[in-house]
């Protein structure tokens, strides 16, 4: 049998059948394979998945530092979103509202008789309290289950209080994972942000955007420190330390960068329709990758001074990591990982991993879609099942006013055929091969399964299941949250990335221990209770 055959083995008929799909071996790179995604996950399965309220509020909007997202909804939604995430924030005006946990707490009377009072309450008390460039309300389940009205109180609340309220029925129920969030908080912010402070394009200069960063552990201020060195203005990040504010002159940037994909490729579609501005996927996991991403942000300017300038701060960045990077290399060549992510740092620290020698076996993500595996040209033929159509595909239209001039066509197309990422992304399947395997929306019982069949030196993944890897005698780090640390992204972060591989594989405490139950019996009990036989 063949390790997918062996993890497949001991499901019982339905369950062979749902999951053969989403398990793909991989012999050779490049070669096409299709594989099952944004499908619901099998009932009863531990898997890693969050869901559509955690997408909308959690990842996309909650890092806006100068806006109150309030979760409208019983408050275990709201305290379970409560600063898990690391997405740092720093506000210059002290208008910093990331750390605070905004809810209307609906007890069961307001689930009975309807919550809308207590959301322009708590709208109310917000405004007063904190004055907020804006206000976002965020639908958890029983909101949409008692239909409580939240775009009337949004503009209801816009009018009385002259700010904006935009809001989001991203009920946890919804889609079949956090990726519907995204995609209806990419809507919202579409429709009702972005561009909204109407100022004019200005000549065509080195003005960026970074879509899909969400600065955890700080990943998001190293991107700005690299690329305000070599000389761009940056816009707006979408979202980390982002503010409502930025956002709204968002339209204005020359080149939308996009490092997550799964989560904000709608946004860099639709500015692109909307106002003509080219996206480019980026990566900034990886030193070679942060290279290959620097060079082609200037190669897409054109512009010989950043051109230069590039070359130089690349240089001074190798320089400063140069004895470092030689020591993790030496310490990690030759080890082997598993990755298990959400929608796209399992792609983006395979080259992280390559950068110190490390070979990726097994990888997976929790909610992306085909084309995070397959690349963006399997879009065409991703039959869109009853669950995606439930999540609206907004339409947008150019923009008279501020549609920008574009970079002229023969360049774009000499710069695609560089292998250049605009406008495109080659998704995860491209960098794999050789024996790897890939499985979407992995849960614990395959966890187990691949780890006892590829015996991989770490394990990357999350809360959800780094104690159940642990015990089993695998190292294993979180790349949701670095295990509070950080930066990972850049040249620097990616020798604190490495020297925490390097701590988890060569300090292997959970290997060293027996576990209790191993050598005497901890719980002790007879089969019935004899003085009932
Ligand atoms: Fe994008 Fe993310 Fe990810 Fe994601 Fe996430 Fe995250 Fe993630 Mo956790 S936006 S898809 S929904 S890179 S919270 S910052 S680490 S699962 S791989």
């Amino acid at each position: 049998m063949d390790a997918r055959e062996v993890i497949l083995d001991k499901y019982s008929g339905r369950v062979f059948k749902n999951r053969k799909d989403h398990i793909v071996e991989l012999d050779e790179a490049g070669v096409p394979k299709e594989i099952a995604a944004n499908s619901r996950s099998v009932p009863g399965m531990m898997i890693n998945r969050g869901c559509c309220y955690a997408g909308c509020k959690g990842v996309v909007l909650g890092p806006l530092r100068d806006t109150v997202v309030i979760t409208h909804g019983p408050i275990g939604c709201g305290y379970y979103t409560w600063g898990t995430r690391r997405n740092k924030a720093d506000s210059p005006d002290g208008r910093n509202f990331v750390q605070y946990c905004f809810s209307t707490d609906m007890q069961e009377t307001d689930i009975v008789f309807g919550g809308m009072k207590k959301l322009r309450q708590a709208i109310r008390e917000a405004v007063e309290i904190f004055h907020p460039k804006a206000v976002m309300i965020c639908s958890t389940c029983p909101i949409g289950l008692i239909g409580d009205d939240i775009n009337a109180v949004a503009t209801e609340s816009e009018k009385l209080y002259g700010i904006t309220c935009v809001a989001y029925s991203c009920e946890g129920y919804k889609g079949v994972s956090q990726s519907a969030g995204h995609h209806i908080a990419n809507n919202g912010l579409m429709r009702r942000v972005i561009g909204s402070a109407k100022d004019k394009i200005p000549e065509r200069g080195l003005r960026i955007n970074i879509l899909g960063e969400y600065n955890i552990g700080g990943d998001g201020w190293e991107e700005e420190r690299i690329l305000k060195k070599i000389g761009y203005e940056i816009v707006a990040v979408f979202t980390g330390d982002g503010s409502y504010e930025a956002l709204t002159h968002a339209h204005t940037a020359d080149l939308n960068l996009v490092q997550c994909h799964r989560s904000i490729n709608y946004i860099a579609e639709m500015m692109k329709t909307k106002y003509n501005i080219d996206w480019l996927k980026v990566n900034f996991v990886g030193i070679d990758e942060t290279i290959r991403t620097l060079r082609e942000i200037a190669d897409y300017f054109g512009n010989e001074e950043i051109k230069q300038r590039t070359e130089e701060v690349i240089a001074e960045e190798l320089a400063d990591i140069a004895e470092d990077r030689k020591f993790y290399r030496q310490k990690l060549e030759g080890k082997t990982a598993g990755v298990f992510v959400g929608g796209s740092r399992s792609h983006h620290y395979q080259n992280v991993l390559k950068d110190f020698g490390m070979k990726t076996v097994i990888a997976g993500y929790e909610f992306a879609h085909r084309d995070d595996y397959e690349g963006r040209e399997v879009i065409p033929n991703i039959k869109l099942d009853a669950d995606s159509k439930n999540i609206e595909q907004l339409t947008v239209h150019p923009d008279e006013q501020f549609y920008h001039v574009a970079l002229d066509k023969e360049r774009f197309d000499e710069l695609r055929k560089e292998n250049v990422e605009l406008e495109y992304y080659k998704g995860m399947f491209k960098d794999m091969g050789d024996g790897t395997i890939v499985v979407d929306d992995f849960n614990h019982y395959e966890t187990e399964k691949v780890l006892d069949i590829f015996k991989p030196d770490i394990f990357y993944s999350g809360i959800k299941d780094k104690y159940m890897i642990e015990k089993k005698g695998f190292p294993s780090n979180q790349l949701h949250s670095y295990d509070y640390s950080g930066p990972y992204a850049g040249f620097k972060g990616a020798i604190v990335f490495a020297r925490n591989t390097y701590l988890s594989i060569y300090a292997p405490a959970w290997k060293m221990l027996t576990p209790p139950w191993r050598t005497q019996p901890t719980l002790e009990g007879t089969m019935g209770d004899e003085n009932y036989a």
